[in-house]
């Protein structure tokens, strides 16, 4: 039976159905992401009804992954919908990657019958899903009355939202759903959030450090990473870095937050500023693998740290940090501004002379390998094809997944303004792709273009149905290699069975969309990528551009040899 809006308060009773709407509602929630299935169908019915808007998905890990960035891109919690034990594990990879990236999110999920479940009695998707979840995310909650609907609900949002954002679990049995509770009680159940993410004024003696020890540089440096993105701070943290002349470096999803091409940005030294920097700011930037953990040769030994961060546990966690601010970046950033003198901190002259000649060095050597024409195309000509035409479009968000694809995509496709850029992150996970360009079409209302892998866009690649049902203005461009990092690779045991990172060469990606009554495109050189795209942006409707690369253009694992333990047998083939 479908619960029908306003049905039971006629009646002065609710359900726990009408709560769980009731209780998003109250707290702004406005759009859902999920799949629906036993015992949750009837809850998105309602919200649906209820005015809030509810995208049905292909696989929860997509529509979990919309609810991450939508949870990033707003500073409001994500929500993904889903069905008990399998549904719940499907979403928990998206959930688990919102907590490591610091995306506020919240999965519910329906759960089976809780006293079967814990004497393993064997119910419908039987599994303890709670505890399932309480090491991949920030928070995990049951609800297992109805009169508590109000308060988990408001828990799982303070615990998203607050400090570090990240994945909460918020486990609805059954039973509470179905459950009934009269409507007096049911009201005062419900709990409004107040202020969720609360400023973290910063003690003012950390400022003073931080400036001092910049005051004191030669070479200082500031590194921007997602989390000062997602701060929205952005005018101050531009005014910081323009007023002081520090050149900085963004991380990629905080590419934008000053445009690609601003003059203090070092993104084209990146090895000389990490080398040669004597003192590093971090504003929202982890010293994770994405920074070599501040460690070898890619650093320089004697530099110091300034880290500014609102999570007070990230300090010293790789470097030892000299002065730690320990706050919200938009609080921190405007304490250094009214603390800052004028002429105070004073790069040297040298220092930036030197970063202005690596970068030209740099720009001048891409710029050869940009206008290079090849054929077939290579990740060059084709990126830059893509770069062009985007840059008479700054409002477009960028998805950007795969190991090639992803690596030249964020050196090559400039970012004008910030949070635009939506990439693999901290995990450097496959299968975010789809996901993340319907969630940032949704809540954004702009156009999205999804820069994929051949092999990155088949992990998420169902939900071009998805796309093609809600009539979004999403284009999919897959570079297609035929593989995981390169289409040439070959079976060492002189077998017949294909190696281990090929995907068939001349699949046909446009046709999939085509099935769904969207565009599809298949180019093969740049002009006709440039017109595919130019066209699919002004339709303004879902289409996919197969853009066909040439199958050795890439290396194994992307930029990240490194990190491949390469076995010394049989590897000749190794680029
Ligand atoms: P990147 O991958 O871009 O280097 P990370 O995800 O590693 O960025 O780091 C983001 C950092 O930003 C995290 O340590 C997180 O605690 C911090 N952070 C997130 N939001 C805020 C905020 N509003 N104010 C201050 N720090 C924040
Ligand atoms: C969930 C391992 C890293 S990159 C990649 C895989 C499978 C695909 C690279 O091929 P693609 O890009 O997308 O065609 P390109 O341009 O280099 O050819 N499973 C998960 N996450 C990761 N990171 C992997 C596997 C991987
Ligand atoms: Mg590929």
């Amino acid at each position: 039976m479908f619960h029908k809006p306003n049905e039971n308060k006629s009646q002065s009773i609710t359900d726990g159905f009408h709560l769980v709407v009731d209780a998003l509602k109250l707290n702004g929630i406005d759009t859902i992401f999920g799949v629906a299935g036993i015992p949750i169908t009837d809850l998105a019915r309602l919200a649906q009804a209820e005015g809030i808007r509810y995208i049905g998905f292909r696989h929860e890990q997509s529509a979990g992954n919309a609810a991450a960035i939508a949870g990033y891109l707003t500073k409001k919690p994500g929500i993904c919908l889903t069905v008990s034990a399998p549904g719940f594990l499907n979403g928990m990879v998206a959930l688990a990657n919102a907590t490591t990236n610091g995306f506020p999110m919240i999965q519910i999920s329906g759960s089976s019958d809780r006293s079967i479940v814990d004497l393993q009695q064997g119910d419908y998707e039987e599994l303890d899903q709670m505890n399932a979840a309480k090491p991949y995310t920030k928070a995990s909650f049951r609800v297992s009355k109805p009169e508590d609907i109000g308060t988990g609900v408001a828990r799982a949002i303070h615990a998203a939202v607050s400090g570090r954002p990240g994945g909460v679990y918020l486990d609805l049995t059954a039973d509470v759903l179905a459950a009934t509770l009269g409507n007096d009680a049911a009201s005062r159940s419900l709990v409004r959030v107040v202020d969720p993410s609360p400023r973290q004024i910063p003690d003012p003696e950390s400022i003073k450090r931080a400036i001092d020890l910049h005051a004191s540089a030669q070479r200082p440096l500031i590194i921007l990473g997602k989390g000062a993105a997602y701060a929205q701070a952005d005018d101050a943290i531009r005014s910081f870095i323009e007023k002081t002349g520090i050149p900085y470096l963004p991380m990629s999803m905080a590419k934008g937050l000053l445009p690609d091409n601003h003059k203090q940005s070092a993104a084209a030294a990146r090895s000389l500023v990490l080398s040669q920097a004597d003192v590093v700011m971090l504003v929202g930037a982890r010293l994770n693998w994405l920074l070599a953990q501040g460690k070898g040769p890619h650093w320089s030994q004697t530099a110091q740290f300034v880290q500014v961060d609102i999570s007070a546990t990230e300090i010293d966690s790789n470097r030892a940090i000299a002065a730690p601010v320990v706050a919200d970046i938009g609080s921190a950033m405007s304490a250094f501004l009214a603390a800052l003198k004028p002429g105070q901190i004073q790069p040297k002259a040298a220092w930036i002379d030197a970063i202005a000649e690596r970068k030209q060095h740099n720009t001048e050597r891409m710029a050869a390998r940009l206008d290079g024409s090849p054929n077939p195309m290579n990740f060059y000509s084709s990126l830059r094809a893509i770069r062009d035409v985007l840059a008479n479009r700054p409002d477009i968000y960028v998805v950007n997944e795969g190991a090639n694809t992803l690596d030249f995509g964020r050196d090559i496709i400039d970012m004008h303004q910030p949070r635009q850029r939506l990439d693999c992150g901290t995990w450097g996970v496959m299968g975010i792709g789809m996901g993340y360009a319907i969630g940032a079409a949704v809540v954004s209302g702009k156009p999205v273009v999804a820069v994929e892998g051949d092999s990155a866009f088949g992990f998420s690649g169902m939900e071009l149905e998805t796309i093609c049902r809600y009539h979004l203005p999403i284009v999919v461009v897959v570079f297609n290699n035929g593989g995981i990092y390169r289409g040439d690779d070959i079976n060492r045991s002189g077998g017949a069975d294909p190696s281990p990172t090929v995907l068939m060469r001349d699949a046909r990606y446009d046709k999939l969309i085509e099935a769904f009554d969207g565009t599809g495109h298949n180019v093969t050189d740049p002009r006709s990528l440039t017109k595919a795209l130019t066209v699919a942006l002004a339709s303004g409707k879902p289409a996919l551009i197969n853009c066909v690369i040439d199958p050795t253009a890439g290396t194994e694992s992307g930029h990240l040899q490194n990190l491949n333990p390469q076995s010394q047998v049989g590897n000749e083939k190794k680029n």
